[in-house]
């Protein structure tokens, strides 16, 4: 990789650009212009230096024909881009410099940016970290997805209560797209299929466009920028003058109507939601859309159809786009004449699919008469694709059974290869979900381990470690994140392990400033911030966290003066609307907090805090403060997780399981360096055929028994002593996520946290040799993987030669 560049811009040029945008683009004068203004003027100023590179490396891709990937995802959880993009181009400092030459406070300007939610959780950020990784790499990429109107619900408390209200990222206008009129495409739905002259046709019987809109997303230091182009439903039709001149307004706007809903909301429904018919149309929406726009670019090169494997690398993002299968088949049968085998092993040849989750809730299904209504040609399609498998194989594995379309095994069954996660979840893919497929396609299945973006997740969140890291080991690591290992040689040197505790103390001064001024909340700085930030759900146990504190209340007002370390309880997440269990949860830890924070006895070594509206940004605030990271799920049930790579990587160790990526992250840091606890996947299968598990459990614990009684029995919940009676009893008679039998494991574990944070130099030691033994988790490692082991692309930056405006 080409190294480090120092940007040739100066502040007054920089500043000049932006005074230009803030006349030309938005009409104002520096006199009269509003935050608003100024966000855009330095967007747009910063976005013109990313349209040289993006056409560079278009220009590139073209000359190299080789092979592009597509990463094809429902969603794409990409946050603030301002900063993102100073920090890749190496014009962060240039842009703070030149915003308070104007007069103008950055952090605050950088803070108007809307946070783009079109995701809802690990997925939807993991391919946001792959698009950057894509472009650090010089990936010939394309991401594609939906441009939904309304991104994830925002969320409020009232009353402890989790309250949504709809998100409105597009109320003002969003300056990293291009709107691409010229490229639409008709989107079918419906009808019937039909034959005629011995070829099969589909008469649909409603189309909506696929209009695209672009956003480039630029690569460390500017070197390379890939496209982010995500698709809005728009009529084919605008108006329908007929029916208006009939006096018949509402039926006038119905076809505009019908096509918006498909993009409007992004589903808040992180694990399921089966059966929905607008679901089933917004996947095939984005997918058809995406297909079509693939081989109208392969066909424009004047590619032959039958090497699209060889240009072609299609990846599908869990199973929302597994669609793909039958559309690609349908186009290369339907328009180009393909026999079907030759046209499923064509477009084997170039699909690819990524599974992020074993919970059984969650594998979609669809109701096959739904789905013959919605897609009739390719339920016959995908009667084709099951029939070939079925002769090819041994295998009784169907994808059409009991009256319902299996997503999972379509996916897996048009891929050549099938990944997990993390090294565990992919060993429980081939045990579990699809044992069966594993033997019939021995070698299918492999792995890939997350990883996240060293330059979000790092060297922008965090600029006090940052700058201490690029002092002690040089500014090579952003995209070379193994280099972080060169900070073990300074764990043993007192002066280092200082400067780390100053660099973690200035992140939580940080944070205790953000959440007075945003919540009025103040925290002590020098109490452990013990962070769990995630969804909301069942098998994450948030609700186990809960208990333990409620468990830890209970013992320091017993005996309070018997030395604890003082700790701050902070929680984070949205639960689905729907999802009644998740939102009790989250009543009742702000209902405990209510509680415990007012206690005059415990309140200075005890405090709950739950900010509203957990997103990117607020993470990007939590992780750099965190001293404890709490990843707490039920062996087996986390495919990977990332945020414990964020909060390791910024200097917290973890408490946790053996789940998901937890257990490389602590084969990294070392287990002295992992406060692990709980039951192995192993343990978790066999302790659930033990009858009455829970009861037991709790019977065994007087700890936790204490707990849930006054849970139960109202004593958070004064005003309504029921509230939480079915959520107690439901741990009590059907916990199948183990809270009960892990619970003494997890409080006996931290209290030996306890102690270990109270030897502050130990504690930060600890905590450097985290940063420094994570490196592995970077983005870029697990796209390498991606490109080496499934889509065989190589990086076309070595032949890029350096910015025109960097040094
Ligand atoms: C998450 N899955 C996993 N959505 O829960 C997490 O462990 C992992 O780190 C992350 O993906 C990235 O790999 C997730 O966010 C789902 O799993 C969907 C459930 C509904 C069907 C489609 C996938």
């Amino acid at each position: 990789m080409s190294k480090s560049s120092v940007p040739t811009i100066s502040v007054s040029d920089f500043s000049a650009d932006i005074l230009r945008h803030l006349k030309q683009s938005l009409g104002k004068d520096a006199r009269h212009a509003s935050l608003y203004d100024w966000r855009m003027s330095l967007s747009l100023a910063l976005r013109d230096h990313v349209v040289d590179p993006w056409f560079e490396s278009t220009r590139k891709t073209y000359e190299a024909r080789g092979k592009r990937v597509y990463y094809l995802s429902m969603e794409f959880l990409i946050g603030r881009l301002i900063e993102d993009v100073a920090v890749n181009l190496g014009f962060d400092a240039i842009a703070a410099q030149a915003m308070q030459s104007l007069g103008q406070d950055y952090a605050e300007v950088v803070a108007n940016e809307p946070d783009a939610a079109l995701g809802n959780g690990g997925l939807g950020r993991l391919a946001a970290c792959f698009m950057d990784s894509l472009s650090t790499l010089g990936i010939p990429a394309y991401g594609y997805g939906i441009r939904y109107e309304h991104g994830l619900f925002e969320q409020h408390f009232e009353d402890g209560a989790q309250m949504e209200t709809a998100e409105t990222w597009l109320a003002q206008r969003h300056v990293w797209e291009f709107e691409r009129p010229e490229v639409s495409y008709p989107i079918h739905f419906g009808g019937d299929v039909v034959e005629e002259m011995g070829k099969t046709i589909w008469r649909a019987g409603e189309t909506v466009m696929a209009s695209a809109y672009d956003t480039p997303v630029v690569g460390w230091q500017g070197r390379w920028a890939n496209t982010l182009r995500l698709w809005a439903a728009t009529p084919t039709t605008a108006f329908d003058l007929e029916s208006f001149n009939r006096g018949d307004y509402m039926a006038a706007s119905a076809p505009e109507a019908l096509a918006r809903t498909i993009s409007r909301v992004l589903y808040p429904d992180d694990t399921t939601d089966i059966g929905k018919e607008l679901r089933l149309k917004q996947e095939y929406f984005f997918t058809s859309a995406s297909i079509q726009d693939l081989l109208r670019r392969f066909l424009s090169e004047g590619g032959d159809l039958r090497a699209l494997p060889d240009h072609v690398a299609i990846q599908l993002n869990d199973t929302h786009p597994a669609i793909a299968g039958p559309e690609l088949v349908r186009i290369l049968m339907d328009d180009h004449g393909f026999e079907v085998a030759q046209a499923i092993s064509t477009a084997r040849g170039c699909l690819a699919y990524t599974n992020h989750t074993l919970l059984p809730e969650a594998l979609e299904r669809w109701p096959e008469d739904l789905f013959i209504r919605v897609l009739p040609r390719h339920h016959r399609i995908i009667q084709l694709i099951e029939a070939a498998h079925l002769a090819a194989t041994t295998s009784d594995i169907r994808i059409l059974e009991h009256g319902e379309v299996k997503m999972g095994e379509l996916a897996f069954i048009m891929a050549h290869h099938v990944n997990g996660v993390s090294a565990l979840h992919s060993d429980l893919v081939k045990e579990t979900v699809f044992s069966d497929l594993h033997a019939d396609y021995p070698g299918r299945i492999i792995n890939q381990t997350n990883g996240i973006t060293p330059r979000r997740w790092l060297y922008s969140c965090n600029p006090p470690l940052r700058n201490l890291i690029n002092e002690t080991i040089g500014t090579g690591w952003p995209d070379d994140l193994q280099q972080l290992d060169g900070l073990s040689d300074h764990v043993g040197d007192a002066g280092f392990i200082e400067k780390f505790q100053v660099a973690k103390d200035a992140n939580k001064a940080r944070l205790c400033d953000w959440l007075h001024k945003r919540d009025g909340v103040s925290l002590d700085p020098h109490a452990m911030f013990d962070v769990q930030i995630k969804r909301i759900h069942e098998y994450k146990r948030q609700l186990m966290n809960l208990l333990e504190t409620v468990a830890l209340w209970n013992e320091i007002r017993e005996n309070p003066n018997a030395g604890w370390t003082p700790r701050v309880k902070i929680f984070g997440g949205k639960a689905a609307p729907g999802y009644v269990v998740a939102k009790e949860i989250i009543h009742l830890i702000n209902d405990a907090a209510t509680i415990i924070n007012a206690d005059p006895v415990t309140r200075d070594y005890l405090q709950i805090v739950y900010p509203e509206n957990y997103n990117v940004s607020m993470a990007e605030i939590l992780i750099p403060a965190t001293d404890l990271s709490e990843q707490i799920s039920t062996a087996g049930k986390e495919a990977s997780g990332t945020g414990n790579m964020k909060f390791a990587l910024n200097g917290a160790p973890t408490i946790g399981t053996l789940d998901g990526a937890n257990v490389e992250i602590r084969d990294c840091v070392g287990a002295d360096n992992f406060f692990l606890f709980g039951l192995t996947a192993a343990q978790v299968t066999e302790r659930r055929s033990v009858p009455e598990y829970a009861r037991r459990a709790v019977e065994a614990s007087p700890r936790l028994a204490r707990v849930l009684k006054q849970i139960e029995s109202g004593v958070f919940s004064p005003s309504d002593k029921a509230r939480y009676h079915g959520l107690v009893q439901g741990l009590m008679n059907h916990d199948y996520f183990l809270v009960t039998c892990d619970f003494d494991s997890y409080f006996d574990t931290q209290r030996i946290v306890d102690k270990a944070f109270a030897d502050q130099p130990s504690w930060t030691r600890m905590a450097a040799l985290n940063t420094a033994r994570v490196g592995w988790f970077s983005s870029d490692r697990t796209i390498s993987g991606y490109a080496r082991d499934i889509w065989k692309t190589p990086s076309l930056i070595a032949s890029m030669g350096s910015r025109k405006d960097v040094a």
